[in-house]
C-alpha cells in the first residue's frame, strides 16, 4: 500500500509533492470545503429541509487526491459518495445544492435522489443509483476515447461493495481486453452498508483482483492525499500513454452513515470508529502542514469561515429557487415535441388546475 504520510502526519516517504507549499495548502483547502458541504448537507436533512444524503466524511482525502490528479477533459463516471470530485471540477457548491433541493435551476429539473449529480459541463456522468453500472459505462467511453484517439481517460468510482456486482467483472474483464484507458477507483471504506469488508470476498485484497484481469492494480492509504495524488497521477499518465487500465484501491473509512437513513451503531463499534478518528484525512493533512510549518489556527479560521459563508449563501439561493414546473417532466424525453406528450401534458394541467391557480405554490412538503 502506497503512504506517504503517516496518522502523524510525518513524511513517510520522498516525494517532490511534499515541497510544494502552494499545492499542499490547496488540497488541505479543497477537503476542507467537502467537509464543510457534507456537513451542512446531512444537517439540512436532519432539518427536514431536504428528503436524504450521502455522507462522505473521512473520504475527502480519496475524493480531492484524484480529483486533482485529472484533467478537465476526462469523465467522471461517479458514485453517490463522491460530491467532492464535482465540487472541485465546478468550483462551486450552488450546483450541489439545486440538485439537493431538487428545485427548478437543479441540472437534473428534481428528477434524480439527492446526491445524484450530474453535469455535462464538467463531464460528470449522471450518479448510478443501481450499484456498479458506472464501471461498464466508464469501459465503454475509455472504448470510445481510444477509437477516436481522443487523449482522455474514464475514471469510475465505486466502493467495496461494487466490487461483488456483475458490473465491476465485466467492465474490468473488457477494459483489459480493449486495453482502454480507463482508472477504476474504488474506495474501500470498509463497508459496504452494513456489510463488513471481510464479508464482501476472501481476496486478500481488491486491488489482488486486477491482475486476473490483466490490468495494473495498485492500493493507496486512501486517506493519504498525497498519496492519492500521487497514484491517481501515475494511473493516468499510464492511461494516456496507452498501457491500459488501472484498479486503485483506496483504504479508507466512511466515518458517517451509509445514508441520512442508516445508524451505523447496529453494525460496528464505538472503539473501531475512534480508531479511525485518528486516521482522518483532514486531521493527517493538517498535522503534516503544522510540521512543515505552513498552517496557522487563524488561516484555517479565514478559510472555515469563507468556505461556510460560500455554501450558507448557496443554501439560501437553492432554498428559494421554486420547484421545476410539473410541465418539465414531459421536456428532455424526445429531440422534438410529440403531439401525444403534448396532449398529456394538457390533461396534467387540466388535473393540477394549472390554468386556474397559475401562481399555486406546488412545492410539497417533505
Ligand atoms: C445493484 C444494487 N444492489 C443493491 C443496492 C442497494 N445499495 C445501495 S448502496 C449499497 C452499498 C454499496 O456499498 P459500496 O459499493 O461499498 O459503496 P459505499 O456505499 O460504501 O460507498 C447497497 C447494497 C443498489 N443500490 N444497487
Amino acid at each position: 500500500m502506497l503512504q506517504l504520510l503517516n496518522a502523524d502526519g510525518d513524511l513517510v516517504a520522498e516525494t517532490p509533492l511534499a515541497r510544494e507549499k502552494a499545492m499542499c495548502l490547496e488540497l488541505f483547502q479543497w477537503m476542507h470545503y467537502v467537509r464543510t458541504f457534507d456537513t451542512a448537507a446531512l444537517s439540512l436533512q436532519r432539518q427536514g429541509r431536504i428528503s436524504f444524503c450521502n455522507p462522505s466524511t473521512g473520504q475527502e482525502a480519496s475524493q480531492i487526491g484524484s480529483a486533482a490528479a485529472l484533467s478537465s477533459e476526462d469523465w467522471v463516471f461517479p458514485s453517490y459518495r463522491v460530491p467532492g470530485v464535482y465540487l472541485y471540477r465546478k468550483g462551486s457548491p450552488l450546483p450541489l445544492l439545486h440538485q439537493l433541493f431538487g428545485n427548478a435551476s437543479d441540472l437534473s429539473r428534481g428528477r434524480q435522489m439527492p446526491m445524484h449529480f450530474a453535469d455535462r459541463s464538467v463531464r460528470f456522468f449522471s450518479v448510478s443509483s443501481p450499484v456498479g453500472t458506472q464501471i461498464t459505462q466508464a469501459t465503454g467511453v475509455a472504448f470510445a476515447a481510444k477509437i477516436r484517439k481522443d487523449p482522455i481517460l474514464a475514471i469510475a468510482y465505486f466502493g467495496d461493495g461494487a466490487t461483488s456486482t456483475n458490473d465491476f467483472h465485466a467492465g474490468l474483464n473488457l477494459a483489459g481486453v480493449l486495453r482502454v484507458p480507463a482508472v477504476f477507483y474504488c474506495d474501500n471504506n470498509q463497508y459496504a452498508l452494513s456489510v463488513p469488508f471481510r464479508r464482501q470476498t476472501a481476496s486478500e485484497s481488491i486491488a489482488a483482483k486486477a491482475a486476473a484481469y490483466g490490468i495494473r492494480g495498485v492500493q493507496v492509504d486512501g486517506n493519504d492525499v498525497l498519496a492519492v495524488y500521487t497514484v491517481t497521477r501515475d494511473a493516468a499518465e499510464h492511461c494516456r500513454k496507452g498501457g491500459g487500465a488501472v484498479l486503485i484501491e483506496a483504504i479508507t473509512y466512511r466515518s458517517g452513515p451509509h445514508s441520512s437513513s442508516d445508524n451505523p451503531s447496529f453494525y460496528r463499534s464505538r472503539e473501531e470508529e475512534a480508531a479511525w478518528k485518528d486516521r482522518d484525512p483532514i486531521l493527517r493533512c493538517r498535522r503534516f502542514l503544522q510540521k512543515q510549518g505552513w498552517w496557522s489556527a487563524a488561516w484555517e479560521e479565514s478559510v472555515r469561515s469563507e468556505q461556510s459563508g460560500i455554501v450558507q449563501d448557496a443554501i439560501a439561493k437553492a432554498e428559494q429557487t421554486p420547484p421545476p414546473a410539473p410541465e418539465t417532466l414531459f421536456e428532455d424525453i424526445w429531440a422534438e415535441r410529440q403531439p401525444r406528450l403534448d396532449r398529456q401534458c394538457q390533461q396534467m394541467r387540466q388535473s393540477l388546475g394549472l390554468d386556474e391557480y397559475r401562481d399555486r405554490d406546488y412545492r410539497f412538503p417533505i
